[in-house]
Order: C-alpha cells, then sequence, then structure tokens
C-alpha cells in the first residue's frame, strides 16, 4: 500500500492556491500567531511564524503564550539593490522589525522580530520600494544566486540578467499575494499554476549561478546551478549541476549532504527551458510522503543520475555538450577595493554573521545609511553574508572609504579565518536551533585565533563554519571546519572541505562542548603547523594526513566518522 502523502500536500492542496486562511488569521486579535495550516502558507509568502526562545520557559511559566514574532525573508535574486532600496530596507526594519537587517547565505536580506499587525504594512512598505517576499520562503523555487564576481563587471550583468531571469520565470503565478497584502482585485474565474500545480514542489528548491574562478554561491551545494562559461567577458554559455543540498537530521543516515553532479554545457538561451525542465521533474519525481527526503538529491539518487538527465533533456528538448573545463579557486569573498573594467570600483565590505545593527561598538546600520546617502552605484549582498558597495566612481572613492572605516565596516583588523566564516541565525529566533551559532562563532573564533597563533600558522584562511542545528543553513558541510549544534553548547565537529566549495566534509568528532573542541583544534593545529606542506590549505591537510577520508558516496559513507 501507498505510504499516505506528508500532512503539507493536503494544506497546500486545500490553500486556493496559498490563500487558505491567512486573511482571518491575520484579523484575528486574541492571539499573536496564525492558525496552523497558515503559519504553512505564510512561507509561500516570505515569512515564518517563529516566538522568542530567550523568553519561553518564563512565559510559559506565567501562563502567557509564547512571545510570537515573525521572520520575513525578501526574494533579491544576486543581492542586488539600489541605494534607494537599501534607505527603504533600513527604515522598515527600524521601524516595523527588531532594527536589525539580516543578510542571508542566499543573498537577500531577513527582518526579524515583526509583530503581527506589522506584517501587511512591512509587506506593502517594501512593495513601494520594488521589492517582495513571494517565495523567499516555502515549497517553491527561492532566492536566485548570483555570483557578485566584482572582478568582472560587464560579465557580472549579463549572468545576472540570468538569475532574475530564471528567479521571474519561476516565480508562482497565484495572485494570493497581492489580494492579501496589496489589496489587489480578488481573482475571478479560474486560477492556474502553469509550472508548480496546486501542491507546488515537494519541498523548496534552490538555484545558483556562479562565475569561475570564485565559488562564492556554493554552487555544488544548490539543487541547479549554472556555472557560466566565458570568452574573457563575452558570456558563452553555463556549465548545468544537479542534485546538491545540505540539510541533514542528525544520526539518520537516510539523510546526507550531497555536492551537485555536472548534467554538461548548454547556450545561455537555453537557460529558461532547463531551469523549469529540472523544476517540473522535481514536481512530478519528488518525494511527497517524507519531507525530510523530498529534496532533488535524493530524487537524482532515485532515478539515477542517467535516466534524470535524459528526462531533463526529453523535457526541455535541448542536449547537453560535453561541459567545458572549469576552475573554482576559493568560497570566500574578495574584501576591500576591486577595479572594474569601466573605470569604477567595488568595495567589499564585512559584516560579521551578515548582521547589520547599530551596536555600541560597531554602527553597521548607520555606516550603510551613511553611504547609501550619497552612492551613485548598486549595493550587492553576498552569499557570504557581506555587502558590496558596487560601481563606485573614482572621485566617490575616499569618502565612501572614510565612512566604512568610521564604522567599522572595512576587513580590516580581522583575521583571515575570520574574514572565511560563517554562522546561521540560530538562536534566539530560529526554532529549529540546538544550540548557539551567530551568537557564539564570534567568541569562540577568538579563542580560536589563540590557538592558532600559539601554533604560529599565520594569518591563514580557514573556510569555518558554524550551524545550531544539522540542516546546513551556513553550509557546514562543505567548510574545512564545521561545527554543527548537537545540543545545548555541543556541537559535532567536521573536517576535511577544500576551500573551494568541491570536496564534502566529514564528521571528526561528535558531541563536543568548548573545552573539547578547542583541546581538539588544539591537537589538530599543531599537527598541521609540523607537517603541512608549503601553502597546504587546512581542508586539504586534514585529508592527505589521513585525519578524516574524503566522503565518496554519501548516501552510503557521510554519517561514518572520520
Ligand atoms: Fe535555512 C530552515 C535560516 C540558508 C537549509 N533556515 C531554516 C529556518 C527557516 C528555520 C525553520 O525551519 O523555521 C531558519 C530561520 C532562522 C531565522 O530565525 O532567521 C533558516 N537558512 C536560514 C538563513 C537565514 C541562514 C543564515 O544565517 O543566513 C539562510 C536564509 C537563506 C535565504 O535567504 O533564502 C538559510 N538554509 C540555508 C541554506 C544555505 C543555502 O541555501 O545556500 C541551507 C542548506 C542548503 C539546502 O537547502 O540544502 C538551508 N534551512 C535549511 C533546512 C534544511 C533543508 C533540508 O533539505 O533538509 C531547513 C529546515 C527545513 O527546511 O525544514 C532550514
Ligand atoms: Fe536554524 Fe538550523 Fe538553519 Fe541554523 S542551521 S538557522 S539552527 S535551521
Amino acid at each position: 500500500m501507498d505510504a499516505p502523502v506528508n500532512p503539507n500536500e493536503l494544506i497546500k492542496a486545500r490553500s486556493r492556491y496559498l490563500r487558505g486562511t491567512l486573511k482571518e488569521s491575520m484579523a484575528d486579535p486574541l492571539t499573536g500567531a496564525l492558525a496552523p495550516d497558515d503559519a504553512q502558507i505564510s512561507k509561500f509568502h516570505g515569512f515564518y511564524e517563529q516566538d522568542d526562545r530567550d523568553q519561553r520557559s518564563r512565559r510559559q511559566a506565567e501562563f502567557l503564550e509564547p512571545y510570537y514574532s515573525f521572520m520575513l525573508r525578501a526574494r533579491l535574486p544576486g543581492g542586488v539593490c539600489t541605494p534607494q532600496q537599501w534607505l527603504s530596507i533600513d527604515a522598515v526594519g527600524c521601524e516595523l522589525g527588531n532594527g536589525t537587517i539580516r543578510l542571508t547565505t542566499r543573498q537577500t536580506f531577513q527582518y526579524h522580530g515583526i509583530l503581527k499587525h506589522n506584517l501587511k504594512p512591512l509587506i506593502q512598505r517594501i512593495n513601494q520600494a520594488m521589492l517582495d517576499s513571494i517565495g523567499g520562503c516555502g515549497d517553491v523555487n527561492r532566492n536566485v544566486l548570483c555570483s557578485p564576481n566584482p572582478e568582472h563587471s560587464g560579465l557580472h550583468a549579463e549572468v545576472y540578467r540570468w538569475a532574475k531571469r530564471i528567479s521571474e520565470r519561476l516565480l508562482p503565478n497565484t495572485r494570493a499575494y497581492h489580494e492579501i497584502w496589496l489589496d489587489g482585485e480578488p481573482l475571478i474565474g479560474a486560477e492556474s499554476e502553469p509550472v508548480y500545480g496546486e501542491t507546488y514542489l515537494p519541498r523548496k528548491f534552490k538555484i545558483a549561478v556562479a562565475v569561475p574562478p570564485r565559488n562564492d554561491v556554493d554552487i555544488y551545494t544548490n539543487d541547479l546551478g549554472f556555472v557560466a562559461i566565458a570568452d574573457g567577458e563575452r558570456l558563452t554559455g553555463f556549465n548545468v549541476v544537479a542534485g546538491g543540498g545540505m540539510g541533514v537530521t542528525h544520526d539518520d543516515p537516510t539523510t546526507y549532504p550531497r555536492l551537485a553532479d555536472e548534467l554538461g554545457f548548454i547556450r545561455p538561451e537555453q537557460v529558461p527551458a532547463v531551469a523549469e525542465a529540472v523544476v517540473t521533474i522535481q514536481r512530478d519525481f519528488g518525494n511527497r510522503v517524507s519531507r525530510r527526503h523530498a529534496r532533488l538529491k535524493y530524487t537524482i539518487e532515485t532515478m539515477g543520475l542517467d535516466a534524470f538527465k535524459t528526462e531533463v533533456e526529453a523535457r526541455s528538448g535541448i542536449i547537453f555538450e560535453q561541459p567545458r573545463p572549469v576552475r573554482f579557486t576559493s568560497q570566500n569573498d574578495r574584501y576591500g577595493w576591486t577595479p572594474n573594467a569601466d573605470g569604477s570600483w567595488h568595495l567589499t565590505l564585512y559584516i560579521e554573521n551578515g548582521r547589520v545593527e547599530d551596536s555600541e561598538t560597531v554602527k553597521l546600520l548607520s555606516g550603510l545609511r551613511e553611504i547609501a546617502g550619497i552612492h551613485s552605484g548598486d549595493f550587492r549582498i553576498t552569499p557570504n553574508q557581506n555587502l558590496i558597495v558596487a560601481g563606485v566612481p573614482e572621485n566617490q572613492k575616499d569618502r565612501i572609504e572614510d565612512i566604512a572605516r568610521r564604522r567599522g565596516l572595512l576587513s580590516e583588523g580581522h583575521s583571515a579565518a575570520r574574514l572565511s566564516s560563517l554562522a546561521c541565525v540560530a538562536l534566539p529566533t530560529c526554532p529549529q536551533a540546538m544550540a548557539e551559532a551567530e551568537r557564539y562563532l564570534p567568541r569562540l573564533q577568538g579563542k580560536v585565533e589563540d590557538l592558532a597563533n600559539r601554533h604560529g600558522m599565520g594569518d591563514r584562511s580557514i573556510v569555518m563554519r558554524m550551524t545550531g542545528c544539522a540542516n546546513g543553513c551556513a553550509r557546514p558541510y562543505v567548510a574545512e571546519i564545521g561545527f554543527v549544534g548537537k545540543g545545548p553548547g555541543r556541537y559535532n565537529l567536521l573536517l576535511g572541505g577544500d576551500g573551494t566549495g568541491r570536496r564534502l566534509a566529514r564528521l571528526y568528532r561528535k558531541n563536543l562542548n568548548e573545552e573539547g573542541l578547542l583541546e581538539t583544534l588544539d591537537h589538530l593545529f599543531g599537527h598541521f603547523a609540523a607537517n603541512s606542506r608549503k601553502n597546504e590549505g587546512f581542508g586539504d591537510f586534514t585529508v592527505r594526513s589521513g585525519l578524516v577520508k574524503p566522503v565518496l558516496n554519501p548516501a552510503e559513507d557521510f554519517h561514518e566518522s572520520a
């Protein structure tokens, strides 16, 4: 007998193309929450119901309902916005959110702490700024990543156009968002979702576009990826990769991270058809019973890569050519000033773990506000949670640098390891967090830096990523050192990424507290300092020296430690 479909499938099916009873939930004054079905449907509109976990037990003891608020995530293909849009993003966050803006690992921004009655005005305000949150979350295509690659401005412009087109082509067709939030006229007559169908995808779907040699989008961790192939500044096409994903459930070997496989080369104009073919295959063949197994990576494992590729060719009418050779050299951002071919400059700023706020010591929010007030180019959020001030004319450079220095936005004074690190949001907002990440990594990092200095490792870049649970939001499974939250103050330690995002890390030690982590890293750094080769990366060393075996087939060997 077939297993029953996951309850989320029924919620989607009865939602009338994502309307559910959201209007009624919003109008209910007795609770700060939504009806349970609406809390699922709201994700397609870009927002999640959350409660402040720091306050949970106190409120429970006082018989109060949890302190509900909402996180809203915008759709911002390639992370690009204008300075005017940034000023609106800032104003809205200060007036209707918790006064911070969180840059994400998928090149967009989130607001936290939005109270229910502020959701509608907030969505209206961002739409007035020509931004939206459609498909920010939910079982549809998510924000499309595009390498902000400061080295190639002409190529970026072309590649970015494709990223935007993919994002627009894969937007849900329903008018629900306009009706509910923007007071659009209710639709009269039939509605349909030509790409998604009425139950949308079995699960989220992620697409990225990379411009080698920088793998700053972590292309191989996406469901679908397009790797730009260029002749100088001219785009000739893309290598298509598919089947990447990070999400894991601790101690469940049927779940695993996976890197995308190469399908072949296509011409630029073939991108939309290939994207749509892959999405519809996932719609039709993806697992609708177990959400844990509902990502494209598992669909490809079940179908087999050859059968999957043949199906993409059949649906798109496009035959893949041989993939072109590609070389990636780094997952990191390139900080500081980079010149462009047109004489303008890009400045990549460092935003620790993507949290833009004004604190006692650094005034990131005010600093970016000041820059936006005089900047004539654009802003680009990077997939490493940083921000690029792009297209700065020569005569503005000094002014912008001066503001950035005064406000603590420059990378200067931070170690290379810190500049290569990421932490997910985790506590107090994320309901899935088992351990801290954003609030803890900076402190741990200081201690790790002390260790590295003690071993004379110099200021070397180590891609270090921390998440509060195994879902992998900061992509720790492609880090050289990954810390994956297991419980309060406890982390699994993973090693072995190659610093370019082409090799999975492997579990090295389980469930370590801070003392255990530092002791283990002390030992590893000592070994590295004594035995590494000239210019060898830390992750490469851990694999070459046999500390961890490479993950050859994640479906079988990811959960085997070391
Ligand atoms: Fe994520 C769920 C935050 C990128 C894999 N992610 C969540 C939720 C919404 C928690 C929840 O289920 O309610 C987190 C909200 C926390 C909060 O309070 O803000 C959350 N994910 C984030 C962000 C903000 C992390 C960050 O620090 O930047 C990133 C927002 C991306 C965006 O703008 O769209 C974020 N999440 C990722 C990535 C990285 C990526 O996409 O490149 C991954 C791994 C790649 C992948 O999808 O395989 C990722 N998030 C997950 C998963 C596991 C999915 C799976 O296949 O198992 C979950 C859990 C889920 O979907 O049920 C999740
Ligand atoms: Fe939350 Fe886990 Fe994602 Fe961190 S990795 S934001 S704890 S879901």
